[in-house]
């Protein structure tokens, strides 16, 4: 047991060294407030809501209020480790919450109670639907609320109301997850497992800071790295991250270029001849037009584009090739990018050229970024349909009208669902003139702020906006409801490896908060919603109920949690899904048969052409055969929406700090977390920083086509080239990193560019010492 020891300065804590193929070791961390004793709380269980990792844990609470956390050493995830979030994290919640709801009256919010807040929001909203019809409304959400909250609100959205906008901030985070899993293997889905890590022989990580972001399953990674027979790692990321100083290989290529390197990749392991060729010929279609594609992609093609050397690139493809077990990540610096999905596909094709899939230590983990960003996906309380189901496929259509005894037509499916970029753009022009936002600041996390201001808080769109503090958006909303937050309300969530856990409710909202399925649950009630036969939409009012209902509609899909209880989720913690007759105690891997989700039946889309998005026709689908078998496919590079030019010679990329989490609501209310990373910095590279006259802890002014900020430089080991701004420090506009990104998007995800922007940088004035970025970080200082 390690008990309140500084995990800021410690971030991963002890080493547990551990061989291949053995059993990751336990070690319980646990943070209690400063006077309290383990032996007076009452410890009630759940799991980590601020990250994917879904680490398990318990909440200690004494006297009826949250006193500290421990980790869960029986959790399969994580063996009893919190990183530095998840033990400081949950204090945040004690602070500066909203207690009532609030209404804007003459220009300023002011407090009110709930029967008056819904009461404006029922009346707009029935007067909408009432002239305008479904098209007047959209529900703009989260990946950090509960299975039974997405749920509750898909039905609301879905089956009462009718609406084709509904998406959720995890178009900024894993739309590309999901759409790769699409295009490949017919349906959105994690095929590996956290245990992979255990068994393989090499990592990449491609565009994921996992020591950062992921600090437990990075301990994990440590913990073999330091143990017998290591595997080999390989880290793609433009800075020298805590993962690319363990690198065996790091390609630290230019932002905006992933595609280049994984179409060499491709093309140097088919040179080498390592592809399996039997289990390509049985189990995929695709690969002499992937060979095509890739034929002119040397690694020296590459190097000239990625600007990094050609024999690292080749050097990197002999690990994929010459490994047996390889596990596979791929995150942000991969999804927010303009051919995100092709290149994530890419990253899923290495695996079926080697066949390496479906069994102990071979695994993809295309990375979710929120704890339950999965579960809007997977609830349909975004731009999907619940369970995985297609929405141009009349069958799957007929399957939740029958569930939900509403009629097919009233369910949106006459084309795609509208994605966040969309909605946004249509509240702009006052097209949507009622958005709900639950769970999401976009007045921080979309980009090209000044844009997204100016939407909120104009008359041509009336918003609510349900969260639990006064976030920059709420600020802008014409009614603002609080919410409870994570452990003051019971509900489940499931992490990047399908690992489901349920957290109980440890304490009671402050003041006048309720859940989000109480709150939605209201609104239904308020606006009469009702199937075909009178009974009212949803049917439950409680998180239970709302399971009960997820697990029908979940069943015989391929995220099926038909035969998963509460219970069973109490005793065990985590459990991976589907969770079915057959599989009562879940299912560690996906696809162990090679068989994929591509029938023309099951399947949840026809897939695109990944350069244009277009949308490949259910004839042309149907007359490639792909039935069961994974789809290999790849297009041409292409450069960035935004290359760097005279003016704007230098390229940005934004991201995060271990320290903070988003636009820090929490964390910036958490005293260790917040002196940790007090305020905005960007960073430089050495040569950069130098031939623009700049020291570290010099105000530098940073300025794209859209807008500018001033913060201190840190003069880091990013690459040249390369300027990197953590987006975490909203609230003035002068520190926030999305006054500088641009509305743009990948074409089939529709995943925002956050990635690369070009901007200029010069020296504003001089600093009063060195940048307030963490030391021991990826954004440590050079030299
Ligand atoms: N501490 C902390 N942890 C978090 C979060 C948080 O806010 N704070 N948020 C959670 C969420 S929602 C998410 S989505 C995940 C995100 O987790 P990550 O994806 O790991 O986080 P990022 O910092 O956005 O980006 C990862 C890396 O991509 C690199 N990168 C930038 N541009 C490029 C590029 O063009 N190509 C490549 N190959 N790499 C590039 C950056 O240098 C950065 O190190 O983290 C989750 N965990
Ligand atoms: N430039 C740049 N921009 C980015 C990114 C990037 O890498 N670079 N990353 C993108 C990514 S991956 C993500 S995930 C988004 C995240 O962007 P956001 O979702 O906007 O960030 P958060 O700060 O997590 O906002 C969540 C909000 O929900 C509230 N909340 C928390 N729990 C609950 C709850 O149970 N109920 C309700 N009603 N509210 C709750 C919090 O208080 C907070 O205000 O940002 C994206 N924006
Ligand atoms: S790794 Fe993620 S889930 Fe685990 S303790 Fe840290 S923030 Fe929480
Ligand atoms: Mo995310």
């Amino acid at each position: 047991m390690t008990s309140n020891e500084d995990r800021i300065r410690d971030i991963w804590g002890r080493r547990t060294p551990y061989a291949s193929g053995a059993v990751w070791p336990q070690r319980v961390d646990e943070y209690l407030a400063e006077g309290v004793s383990a032996e007076h709380v009452e410890w009630v269980d759940g799991a980590c809501l601020l990250c994917s990792n879904g680490c398990g844990l318990q909440v200690a609470v004494a006297d009826g209020r949250m006193v500290g956390v421990r980790g869960r050493a029986d959790d399969r995830v994580n063996h009893g480790r919190l990183g530095p979030k998840g033990l400081y994290g949950w204090q945040g919640q004690l602070h500066e919450r909203l207690t009532t709801p609030l209404i804007r009256r003459n220009g300023r919010l002011v407090e009110t109670d709930w029967g008056t807040a819904m009461a404006a929001v029922v009346e707009r909203s029935a007067d909408l639907l009432a002239g305008r019809g479904p098209l007047s409304h959209a529900f703009y959400t989260s990946g950090q609320l509960t299975i039974e909250e997405y749920y509750t609100l898909a039905v609301i959205g879905k089956a009462g109301i009718g609406t084709p906008h509904m998406d959720g901030n995890t178009r900024l985070c894993t739309a590309t997850a999901s759409a790769a899993f699409q295009e490949t293997f017919g349906s959105d889905g994690q095929p590996g497992s956290y245990a992979d890590i255990d068994s393989c022989d090499a990592i990449f990580l491609y565009g994921h800071n996992v020591a950062e972001t992921q600090t437990v399953l990075w301990t994990r990674m440590l913990d073999r790295l330091d143990g017998p027979n290591p595997p080999r790692l390989v880290c793609v990321d433009p800075r020298r991250t805590k993962v690319a100083e363990r690198a065996t290989v790091h390609l630290p290529i230019l932002n905006g270029t992933n595609l280049a390197l994984m179409n060499a990749l491709v093309h140097e392991l088919i040179a080498m001849g390592a592809v399996d060729a039997q289990y390509v010929g049985e189990h995929t279609i695709g690969f002499e037009q992937l060979r095509a594609v890739t034929a002119e992609a040397t690694a020296e093609w590459a190097a000239e584009i990625c600007a990094v050397p050609a024999d690292d690139i080749r050097r990197a493809a002999e690990i994929f090739a010459t490994s047996d077990r390889v596990v596979s990540t791929c995150s942000m610096g991969f999804y927010q990018s303009h051919q995100a999905t092709a290149a994530s596909c890419q990253v899923n094709n290495l695996h079926l050229l080697r066949g390496m899939l479906g069994r102990p230590g071979a695994g993809i983990l295309q990375m979710n970024g929120q704890p339950s960003a999965e579960n809007n996906r997977e609830a349909g309380c975004g731009a999907a349909l619940p369970g995985f189901r297609n929405w141009a496929n009349p069958d799957h259509v007929d399957q939740l009208a029958k569930l939900w005894n509403v009629d097919a037509s009233t369910i949106p499916h006459d084309g795609p669902p509208t994605d966040a970029n969309h909605i946004f753009r249509l509240a702009e022009k006052g097209s949507i003139g009622f958005l709900w936002i639950a769970g999401t600041n976009p007045a921080v996390s979309m980009p090209d702020l000044a844009r997204i201001r100016t939407t909120l808080s104009g008359d041509q769109c009336f918003v609510v906006v349900s969260d639990g503090y006064l976030s920059e958006t709420a600020e802008l909303a014409d009614v603002v409801l609080p919410a409870a937050l994570w452990a003051e309300k019971t509900g489940t969530f499931t992490n990047v490896d399908r690992t489901v856990h349920l957290q109980n409710k440890a304490v009671e909202p402050p003041g006048l908060a309720r859940s989000d399925l109480d709150i939605w649950v209201d609104y239904a009630t308020r606006l009469g919603l009702k199937d075909k036969d009178g009974r009212a939409l949803p049917g439950w009012d409680t998180p239970e109920g709302a399971f009960e209902g997820w697990k029908a509609c979940s069943a015989g899909r391929l995220c099926d949690y038909s035969a998963l209880t509460y219970e069973q989720l109490n005793e065990r913690g985590g459990v991976q899904w589907p969770v079915t007759a057959g599989a009562p105690h879940g299912t560690e891997r996906l696809y162990i048969d090679a068989h994929f989700a591509t029938e023309i039946e099951y399947c949840e889309t026809w897939g695109h052409d990944l350069s244009t998005g277009e949308a490949t026709s259910e004839a042309q689908y149907r007359s490639d055969h792909p039935d069961g078998r994974a789809i290999l496919k790849t297009v041409p590079f292409e450069p960035a929406y935004e290359t760097p030019d005279d003016e704007y010679p230098l390229r940005l990329t934004t991201g995060r700090t271990v320290y903070h989490w988003h636009t820090r609501t929490k964390s910036k209310r958490a005293r260790q977390l917040n002196d940790a990373a007090p305020s905005m910095w960007v960073e430089l590279s050495q040569q950069d920083a130098a031939r623009l006259g700049v020291a570290e802890g010099d105000v530098v002014r940073v300025t794209s086509r859209r807008g500018h900020i001033d913060a201190p430089a840190r003069v880091s080991h990013v690459r040249e080239g390369v300027v990197f701004a953590p987006w975490h420090y909203g609230g003035d506009p002068l520190t926030a990193a999305n006054e500088l990104t641009l509305s743009a998007w990948d074409p089939v995800s529709k995943q925002p560019e956050f990635k690369v922007s070009a901007v200029s940088v010069r020296r504003f004035r001089a600093g009063t010492g060195p940048a307030p970025a963490p030391t021991n970080t990826a954004s440590a200082p050079a030299g």
